[in-house]
């Protein structure tokens, strides 16, 4: 994965972590790190739990090592980086870390999940005989609080195979922007719903970063499970822009746009070593509301006769496609974006 040259500031320290006892001043001093760079309390105690899950694992899986942390600065945006050098182990537990997802222990194997779910970015670096670098950082949010939900309105209509939904939506709200998706957990039943729920909360966590940064996250987080497929739908600038990626089988339409929507269907599944999604952006000016939904909705569905529907509710014209070409066999969701109307 490509890193982006960042500039260090004076918050950073270094700590030998050798045996249980080191874990308590290492995660202590990065907490007060997060906090001087300016995180919300909430956000220092994650990443202290970070800095935690990063440290344990030197002493359980590697031969002890270097926690290191310090400040990086990013198109303006202010982050920590927290780095965790092992002096053993390397490849193997990496391997197995890879494999071993949090459908079998709670975690990316290792104990990487809480690293991956409260951290913005993840990298692991291992080579034989060199140790194993896990490197991650978490950037400081600048969150307004002016909601859009005068202008737009998301309507959303789903319904199961089973008992437990293996398809979920995304809806993130903040400043004059607006994250929505849906994800298809592969399969049926319970393990696609948990797979589907963890990478909602990933994305929900993760919605002002870059979307290939999304897209890796959520793959990170399904390997070891049967995987997902996901399109989300960034809208910016009080949603005169549209920005769409895309992996595996879900449809995406705009109702009423003039031109066409082009977005770039990636095959492969979140989980199972996708590809990055091509990540599309648009202006959205013409078009009166966007349609993604799983593949438990016919995709041959036309416009025709769904042109009227427009003037109504998201919620309506999501119920009103699920309900004409839902299929029966599988989970089928529909999440509509539409302008609302004076
Ligand atoms: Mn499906």
């Amino acid at each position: 994965m490509a890193v982006q040259v960042t500039t260090a500031s004076e918050v950073e320290g270094e700590f030998v972590v050798r045996e249980q006892l080191d874990v308590g001043p290492a995660l202590r001093a990065v907490g007060l790190a997060a906090k001087s760079i300016g995180f919300p309390a909430k956000e220092c105690a994650e990443i202290a739990l970070v800095a935690s899950e990063l440290a344990t694992n030197l002493v359980k899986h590697g031969a002890g090592g270097k926690l290191l942390f310090g400040e990086e600065v990013r198109s303006g945006q202010r982050g920590l980086r927290i780095e965790a050098l092992d002096d053993g182990g390397g490849i193997a537990e990496i391997e197995r870390a890879q494999q071993d997802g949090f459908s079998t222990r709670g975690g990316l194997g290792i104990g990487l999940g809480a690293v991956n779910r409260l951290t913005d970015e993840l990298e692991i670096v291992s080579g034989i005989g060199r140790g194993t670098r896990v490197i991650c950082r978490k950037w400081l949010q600048n969150v307004r609080v002016v909601n859009n939900a005068q202008r737009w309105q998301i309507g959303v209509a789903s319904r199961p195979k089973l008992l437990q939904n293996g398809d979920d939506t995304v809806m993130k709200i903040w400043d004059d922007d607006f994250l929505v998706g849906v994800i298809d957990g592969v399969g049926h039943g319970a393990l696609a719903h948990q797979a589907a729920r963890a990478s909602r909360l990933y994305v929900e966590g993760h919605f002002d970063q870059p979307m290939a940064m999304i897209f890796q996250g959520v793959e990170r987080l399904c390997r070891g499970t049967r995987g997902v497929v996901m399109a989300l739908a960034r809208f910016r600038k009080a949603a005169s822009e549209l920005e769409f990626a895309s992996v595996g089988n879900i449809e995406a339409r705009l109702l009423c746009g003039d031109a066409p929507f082009k977005d770039v269907v990636r095959r492969g599944i979140l989980g199972l070593r996708a590809p990055q999604p091509d990540v599309v952006k648009c202006a959205w000016t013409c078009a009166d509301a966007l349609v993604i939904h799983s593949d438990g909705v016919d995709a041959r569905w036309s416009l025709a006769g769904l042109h009227e529907l427009v003037r109504l509710d998201p919620t309506v014209i999501a119920q009103e496609v699920l309900a004409r070409h839902g299929k029966l066999t599988d989970d089928a969701t529909v999440l509509v974006v539409a302008r609302r109307r004076s």
